[in-house]
């Protein structure tokens, strides 16, 4: 099965899944849920509760046991997406095709949107059906490392070094560590969770995390890509906004061409942490292939 027909199985496990783990659009208090709702259901790629279903599958698990971890993963990344658009920090207007959460709901509920979206991943995160499925060792790991990833010390780290760096020059050290903690730890760690929550064994949840995180880099220098060269339309989003913050991106300090060369390279290497793996691990290998071939 191809990545993209891969992808699209489970981008409607997960839009249907949304569904059934979140409070009703209709709940009391209406406009928090509906705001929830909105972001969740614009129509995201489903990119890192793949990585989760796809990790758990490449070590023998199942799918339907890690779907609740799967989903809380895409309630933290959507509560990235609508706190990273708000007028504090990217100020953006548009966001998988649709006007920012913000626009909509305005900016204090966009804020306990995102509040709420990360708050209810961790009530996912220690679902029941979890509990009976998974062992407590492994549900205890697994949640202690989607903690840690999306923490001070992980994304938020990420995005604070790369708040600081807007309009300043930086070396290729610290623009690695931006990408590495603003976008590869949660595609890490969604990776090593399916794993962890499918029992893997320490070799291969080693290997599993290598494959992440070169996959991970790979993710943020072909969106740096994107955002000179891509087209609005598939993307969702409005492009050159990179350049227009002076962000510190791959282009703008080794061109497109190397940063391409470099995310190819990063695609190879982590090819090559799978190589012991059997066909369970296809959708990883494809995973990893769409990463640096995506238009969108
Ligand atoms: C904690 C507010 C806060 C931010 C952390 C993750 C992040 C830093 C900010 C979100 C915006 C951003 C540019 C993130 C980089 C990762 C990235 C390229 C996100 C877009 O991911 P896709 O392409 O999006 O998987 P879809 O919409 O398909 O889910």
């Amino acid at each position: 099965m191809s990545a993209e027909k891969y992808l699209s199985e489970i981008q409607q496990l997960i839009d249907g899944a949304v569904l059934q783990y979140l409070p009703g659009e209709k709940s009391y208090p209406e406009c928090i849920h509906e705001a929830m709702h909105y972001s969740l259901l614009a129509g995201g790629k489903r990119l890192r509760p793949s990585l989760v279903i796809a990790a758990a599958e490449s070590v023998g698990g199942d799918r339907q046991t890690v779907l609740p971890f799967a989903v809380a993963v895409e309630l933290i990344h959507t509560y990235t997406l609508v706190h990273d658009d708000l007028p504090a920090l990217d100020n953006d207007d548009l966001r998988r095709g649709k006007p920012t959460n913000h626009k909509v709901f305005g900016e204090a509920i966009a804020i306990l949107a995102g509040d709420a979206l990360l708050t209810q991943a961790f009530i996912l995160m220690t679902h029941a059906s979890l509990m009976e499925k998974t062992t407590e060792k492994n549900l205890l790991k697994a949640t202690h490392e989607m903690a840690r990833a999306i923490g001070s010390c992980g994304t938020i780290g990420g995005q604070v070094v790369d708040l600081q760096s807007e309009g300043k020059p930086i070396d290729a050290e610290t623009l690695e560590y931006i990408h590495i903690y603003k976008t590869g730890f949660l595609i890490q760690a969604s990776i090593r969770c399916g794993a962890i929550l499918s029992d893997a064994t320490p070799e291969r949840l080693a290997l599993l995390s290598s494959y992440g995180a070169h996959i991970g880099l790979a993710f943020q220098i072909i969106d740096d890509i994107l955002d000179i060269v891509g087209d609005e339309k598939k993307l969702g989003k409005d492009i050159g906004s990179d350049i227009g913050k002076e962000k510190a991106t791959y282009p703008a300090l080794f061109g497109i061409e190397k940063s391409r060369e470099k995310a190819e390279s990063l695609i190879d290497a982590s090819l090559k942490c799978l190589e012991s793996f059997d066909d369970r691990a296809d959708p990883l290998r494809d995973i990893a292939r769409f990463f640096v071939q995506r238009t969108f």
